[in-house]
């Protein structure tokens, strides 16, 4: 019998006819929606402090190298929190570098746009020495994460990010539920990081990284019950690699994407850009043994992580996952909604680099911008001064059905991310799709996609490429909500 592997090493040939990317088929959905209503109602209070902390991850090999993160303890803050509750954030910039701005951008929460973290779109950047804060309540459940909005492939980079889970979707618990944050780190071969942008790789694909790590180990294995359903929320938060994860050999389920539920599709692959996010469900392998789950996109399959099985079975029933609680989205008006196209393109400059490699790299001042730029949205690469931001790619009514139609004219994959509002995947040019949410699409070298948004709270909302050199050098816009 063919394995998983064997079908993945085995050919583009294979990938196109399984739809380069999705592989994956719908249950029959078990039950009607269950929207999930809120589950407590209290006050979250976090308190993050950003600064250096020279740390010595396992992926390290025995090397301490300085990383930037949110709080002293944990390289990666997981914040959790229950559908309800308030977050309260205060944070202090303790960065160190001179002209080093700070802000705090929650992706995929549609949240009041005064809180969304972009610098001088929606807030002054904190400098360094200063203090800021955000307040909110969450409105949807789901695995969703917080990073810096300003010299974001170097933050990424250096390891300022973390995971804000809101709780309140499973209509049944898992046996247990395990968080995996995809990363790479640029080391050289002294054990210093890398610059972590260089011309060729903004003008290409992103800068690569040297070192795969999940949750900042090189294949971890994860102690897991032994034939339980366990819930993993798998984020890729490389600043550039684009993955497509699979089990060999699995029972499982895709439960969720970018935190929105869906009908359970079983899992034999997914395809994820930077920022994206899927929810499985897996039941895991009987007594002492072990299920592996593998990155298939690189050209050898790259583990990322080994489930090992311990204790008695939990379970001998069949595996039928259960669909998620839903939120109670606005319904797209498909037949009424006016389509805008979106042309995702390179610049002349970018082509120009392509053709002669490797050169110093994008670099960002305390302004947040770029000294050229690469690549643009409808002809228009982001601008080159924060004082004047240029109109808005386009102006939408709060409450109104919009189709986006969004067309990838160059020969790389760009996952294109709206800030406050979730995408509606329509169809594809190139590929078979399901129906399903998301705050970040991946469009595939020179596909169109169509995807419905409702346009929702008023302000300026940023829309970029999530491959973060791309975003800054010049892929990003911004959509005004009125
Ligand atoms: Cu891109």
């Amino acid at each position: 019998m063919l394995t998983r592997r064997d079908l993945m090493m085995g050919s583009a040939a294979f990938a196109a006819s399984a739809g380069a990317g999705f592989l994956a088929t719908s249950h029959k959905a078990l039950a009607r929606d269950v929207i999930a209503e809120p589950i407590a109602h209290g006050v979250k209070s976090v308190a993050f402090d950003l600064a250096e902390r020279p740390t010595a991850l396992p992926c390290f090999g025995g090397k301490t190298l300085p990383l930037w993160t949110f709080e002293s303890g944990p390289t990666f803050p997981i914040i959790r929190m229950k559908l309800g509750e308030r977050l309260d954030t205060v944070f202090k910039n303790h960065l160190p570098r001179e002209g080093e701005v700070a802000s705090i951008h929650w992706h995929g929460l549609r949240i009041p746009n005064t809180q969304d973290g972009v610098p001088y779109l929606t807030q002054q950047p904190i400098a360094p020495g200063g203090e800021g804060r955000y307040s909110f309540v969450p409105p949807d459940t789901g695995s969703f994460f917080f990073h810096t909005h300003c010299n974001s492939t170097e933050h990424f980079g250096r390891g300022l990010i973390g995971a804000l889970i809101i709780e309140g979707d499973e209509i049944t618990p898992s046996d247990g539920e395990y968080v995996l944050l995809m990363k790479d780190w640029r080391l050289g071969p002294g054990g210093a990081f890398l610059p972590f942008s260089t011309d060729e790789g903004a003008a290409k694909g992103g800068t690569p990284g040297t070192i795969r790590s999940v949750n900042g180990a090189t294949s971890p294995v994860i102690t897991v019950p032994s034939s339980a359903n366990i819930r993993i929320r798998f984020y890729n938060l490389d600043p550039m690699r684009i993955s497509e994860i699979g089990f060999e050999d699995a029972q499982a389920a895709i439960i969720a994407i970018d935190g929105n539920g869906l009908p359970p599709m079983t899992f034999e692959s997914w395809r994820l850009g930077t920022a994206m996010r899927v929810d499985i469900l897996l039941r895991t392998a009987p007594p002492g043994e072990s299920v592996k789950l593998y990155d298939y996109y690189s050209k050898e399959p790259v583990v990322l992580a080994e489930f090992k099985s311990e204790g008695p079975p939990k379970r001998t029933d069949a595996f039928e996952p259960l669909p998620l609680k839903v939120m109670p989205f606005p319904k797209l008006d498909e037949a009424n909604a006016q389509i805008i196209p979106f042309e995702f393109s390179a610049t002349p400059t970018g082509q120009a680099i392509a053709d002669i490699g490797a050169g110093p790299g994008i670099e960002l001042g305390p302004l947040c911008l770029a000294k050229r730029t690469f690549w643009a949205i409808n002809k228009r690469s982001w601008p080159q001064d924060h004082r004047d931001l240029g109109p808005p790619l386009a102006v939408l009514k709060s409450g109104q059905s919009y189709i986006f139609e969004l067309d990838n004219t160059t020969p790389r994959s760009h996952p294109i991310h709206i800030h406050g509002h979730t995408f509606e995947v329509l169809n594809s040019s190139k590929r078979k799709l399901p129906r399903f949410r998301c705050d970040t699409v991946l469009l595939i070298p020179n596909e169109r996609i169509q995807v419905g948004v409702v346009a929702g709270l008023p302000g300026k909302w940023m829309f970029h490429c999530h491959i973060l050199e791309h975003q800054e050098a010049g892929m990003m816009g911004y959509i005004e909500v009125v």
